[in-house]
């Protein structure tokens, strides 16, 4: 597989509204997207430095994988996201190597992106998302 670069680095907050002060405010970063996507349970913030994005996460349900996080572990770095070219392919070497997938099949994500999760116990801790760059 080619992992180009880190794509995102997804932050757990309680309010979004009130942690996009921190990065416009104080970081100089303009928050260029806010959106939710109702499979994951979260409203997003994001902000681009370089090719990476910052993804603000905040829950829309109690019962959700952010508010779970936040419940147990407090605000802060949820998951590292890596740029892959062809997800399926990522997914299936990264299967054939032992390692634990949350998603078998990619599936949508923010900004319409093709998105699938490896389980953080398979990853040293860390919950770690592919997302299948758009080929221009
Ligand atoms: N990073 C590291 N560890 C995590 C974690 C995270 N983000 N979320 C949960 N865990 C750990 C918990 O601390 C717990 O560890 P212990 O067993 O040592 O206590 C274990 O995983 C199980 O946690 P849980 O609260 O019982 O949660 P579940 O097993 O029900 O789910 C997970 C955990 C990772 C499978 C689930 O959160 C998931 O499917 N995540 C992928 C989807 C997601 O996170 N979506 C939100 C972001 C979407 C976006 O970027 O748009």
């Amino acid at each position: 597989m080619e992992v180009s670069h880190i794509e995102h680095i997804g932050i757990a907050v309680k309010n979004l509204n009130d942690s996009i002060k921190f990065f416009e405010e104080v970081l100089g970063l303009k928050c260029y997207g806010i959106e939710e996507v109702k499979d994951q349970k979260v409203k997003t913030a994001f902000f681009l430095i370089g090719k990476t994005k910052i993804e603000l996460l905040e829950s829309t349900e109690s019962d959700g994988p952010v508010a779970k996080f936040i419940e147990k572990r407090g605000e802060g770095v949820h998951h590292i996201a890596y740029a892959v070219d062809d997800i399926n392919a990522a997914l299936k070497e990264t299967e054939s190597k032992g390692i634990q997938l949350i998603d078998k099949e990619p599936r949508k994500g923010a900004e319409g992106l093709n998105i699938a999760f490896l389980h953080p116990k398979s990853t040293n801790g860390v919950l770690t998302e592919f997302v299948e760059t758009v080929k221009s």
